[in-house]
């Protein structure tokens, strides 16, 4: 049963009842009909109270349903019963209420949440808009403005912020008792909020929040249309917004920006231990983190974040000393941002020390090291380790390159070595690759997959190659972008193409943030073993000469005088044409698409190939490194989902007319070949799962 009833006293508490999260499904909605049938048979109501069971009152309308024709009873018509109902409802917000949720809320007289609670209608992160009433309901309770900022941003806001704006008439710590207890009076005073007027027009407002989902949201197009359903509110009546909004919604929700969110989105959520690891994960208490730099100290936060111990290790008191102030600034950019309190600094500073003495690790159960990017000095360090940390703590290894089978060679018990590959800010970015190296223990990778589960991170399972999924994926891109750049274009045309595309910025503006000599420095490691048959675009060496590495110098693939916004630089540009002549290539104007469609699809066959040598074990979990850890526009769930939107076979076609010019870069990937041999799309495809 999904929806309960109790009678106590003159009250019927009605309660939705679907573990995890009382998501609204088919069976929901039915057994909310029946309890409006079953009203007028009661003798003596004088409400019905609906509240969830477990931990939320609702998550919304069941998204696993979206896929597949909508199905009888519809949500609107359920809210539309409720509003309606002789008996007063009482919403009693138990726990989260959002989607469907939140609209069932606005349906009742009288709204009563726990504090705490968040309230919201994030439709929009699903690529649809409220379809229930939301859009309609809501303007009309808590003005336009209001209602545009929760709508168009899907953002939801706490029990104290829904009362301040009107949204619940109340907070209490046992919103069902509130509501037993509640005057009858007052319930019947309640207007229902179809009989509300209808918000006063706000221009300004529909123009702000237009710039914002512009900004924000670029691409997307259903925070656009929930802006629309929003305005009409003040111009048409409760119907007709109401049938605008259903026909909205069914229009958005099978189409291919819902789809991709929605596969992010339970992606995301299905991102966990597979099958085949049974190993149980030791608790953890301290962690050791070697290196201080921007990168370990950004690990250190997080775990502090998540109320770890943490024991932050250098190689000198200079090196500790530098340190401390890395970990200082991002407490303090925390407490500014209003993310911690000052207790909350203080607690997390009372959990950190820092040391060049490894043996104040000695009670560590895991350690990550974040040093510097050398086989030698990670061989040190994991040396150390071995010498300080108890015989049984896993050692990680936060290498975005190198070879973590060698470096586990170094240690005599290698099963304990693993990778953990944290993105920069790593207290902020989502993505945790855990590489499994061969010796890897299953004990060790459940220790990274426990230990992203404390952090809150989505962890991807990786294998040993230069690069894991991630970083090899991205290389692949920047080749792609400086080759289109050699042979026809300039860095502001590929930025602004892939901004098109959907990223936050470019290749070229990215790089620049991160700097341009960390990939040269993985350039000259890779020398050694690069096939010398395979094209190599020197610009990007030509650059590191000439010592425009990026905004720490003031000038990258961009200029940024007085350090601030870039401007177009004509001597980049003008290194291209300068390369291309040495090399006899005769340059072309690529248009946007074209620079676009080799980017992606550069990146795309490199993908087949890792799953292929099954480095990533499948699709999915290259869309979640993607959208993570990359920038790839969410709204396209990922490489290999929008992968699968082009279609393989198109995308093999254009491929081999690639490979016509280039056999070497542009092979075509066995994985590709394979999906159109078998008839099946990535998303199908099974390599090998271990
Ligand atoms: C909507 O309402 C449309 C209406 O306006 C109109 C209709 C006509 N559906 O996140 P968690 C599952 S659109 C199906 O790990 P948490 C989730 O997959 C909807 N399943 O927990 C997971 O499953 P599993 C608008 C859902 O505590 C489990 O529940 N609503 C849904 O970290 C636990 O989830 C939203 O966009 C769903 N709607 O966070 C809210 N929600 O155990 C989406 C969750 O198999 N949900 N599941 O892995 C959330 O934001 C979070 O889940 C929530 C809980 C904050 C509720």
């Amino acid at each position: 049963m999904t929806v309960t009833t109790k009678r106590v006293g003159t009250a019927l508490i009605v309660t939705l009842d679907n573990a995890p999260v009382n998501a609204i499904g088919q069976a929901m909605r039915q057994g909310l009909i029946d309890v409006l049938t079953g009203i007028g048979s009661e003798t003596g109501l004088t409400r019905v109270i609906l509240t969830g069971a477990g931990r939320a009152f609702a998550a919304g309308a069941d998204a696993r349903e979206f896929d597949a024709d909508p199905i009888e009873p519809h949500l609107p018509d359920v809210v539309a019963q409720i509003e309606a109902c002789e008996v007063p409802w009482v919403a009693a917000i138990n726990g989260v209420a959002l989607g469907g949720g939140c609209e069932l809320a606005l349906a009742c007289r009288y709204r009563i949440a726990a504090p705490g609670v968040s309230i919201g209608l994030p439709e929009v992160t699903l690529g649809v808009v409220p379809g229930a009433g939301g859009t309609q309901r809501l303007p009309r309770l808590i003005g336009l403005r209001r209602a545009l900022e929760m709508i168009a941003t899907g953002k939801p806001v706490t029990a104290q912020q829904a009362e301040a704006i009107g949204l619940i008439d109340g907070i209490a710590d046992d919103p069902v008792a509130m509501a037993q207890y509640l005057d009858i009076g007052t319930l019947e005073l309640a207007e229902r909020i179809c009989d509300l007027p209808a918000p006063a027009p706000n221009e300004q407002a529909i123009a702000d929040a237009r710039a914002l989902a512009a900004k924000k949201s670029a691409g997307q197009i259903a925070p656009l249309r929930a802006i629309d359903l929003v305005e009409l509110t003040s111009a048409a009546s409760m119907t007709d917004g109401l049938s605008r909004e259903r026909e909205t919604f069914l229009d958005l929700r099978t189409g291919d920006q819902a789809r991709a969110l929605r596969h992010i989105f339970f992606a995301e959520r299905a991102a966990k231990p597979p099958n085949w690891l049974q190993a149980q994960a030791p608790a953890l208490d301290q962690v050791a983190v070697v290196g201080g730099g921007t990168m370990g100290a950004g690990i250190a936060y997080a775990l502090l974040n998540a109320g770890l111990r943490v024991v932050l290790l250098e190689v000198d008191q200079e090196a500790v000393d530098r340190a401390r102030i890395n970990v200082n600034k991002i407490v303090d950019a925390s407490l500014k941002r209003g993310l911690i309190d000052q207790a909350g600094a203080e607690d997390r500073q009372s959990r950190l020390t820092l040391s060049d003495d490894f043996q104040a690790a000695s009670g560590a159960g895991l350690a990550i090291e974040a040093a510097f990017e050398s086989m030698e000095v990670k061989r040190s360090v994991f040396t150390a380790l071995e010498q300080a940390l108890p015989r049984d703590a896993i050692l990680a290894t936060n290498t975005s390159y190198l070879d973590i089978n060698e470096i586990a060679s170094g240690v005599s018990d290698p099963s304990r070595v693993l990778g953990l590959h944290f993105f920069a800010p790593a207290h902020i970015m989502k993505l945790l690759e855990i590489v499994r190296a061969q010796a890897t223990s299953e004990t060790a990778l459940a220790v990274g997959y426990a230990l992203a589960k404390t952090l809150r991170k989505v962890p991807v399972l990786a294998g040993v190659c230069d690069g894991f999924i991630g970083n090899r994926i991205l290389q692949r891109y920047r080749e792609a972008a400086d080759t289109v750049f050699m042979d026809g274009s300039t860095p502001w045309e590929v930025d602004e193409a892939m901004v098109a595309f959907g990223y936050a910025m470019g290749p070229y503006e990215a790089q620049d943030l991160s700097g341009l000599d960390i990939a040269h420095a993985n350039r000259r490691r890779q020398d050694a073993t690069r096939d010398p048959n395979r094209r190599y675009i020197p610009i990007a060496d030509r650059m590191v000469e000439l010592g425009k590495l990026g905004r720490k110098t003031g000038a990258g693939w961009y200029r940024y005088p007085g350090g601030n916004g870039k401007v177009d630089d004509p001597i980049v540009a003008d290194l291209a044409v300068e390369e291309a002549h040495f090399a006899g290539i005769s340059r072309v104007d690529y248009s946007e698409p074209e620079i676009e469609e080799r980017l992606v699809l550069a990146m795309i066959n490199e993908a087949a190939d890792i799953l292929h040598e099954g480095i990533a074990q499948n699709a999915r979990d290259i869309d979640l490194v993607t959208v993570f850890g990359y920038g790839f526009p969410r709204w396209r769930g990922g490489l290999m989902h929008y992968a699968d939107q082009l279609g393989v076979p198109q995308i093999v076609q254009r491929l081999e007319v690639f490979a016509q010019e280039d056999p070497l870069v542009w092979r075509v990937s066995q994985t590709l070949l394979d999906c159109v041999e078998q008839g099946i799309s990535l998303a199908q495809y099974r390599g090998s799962d271990r």
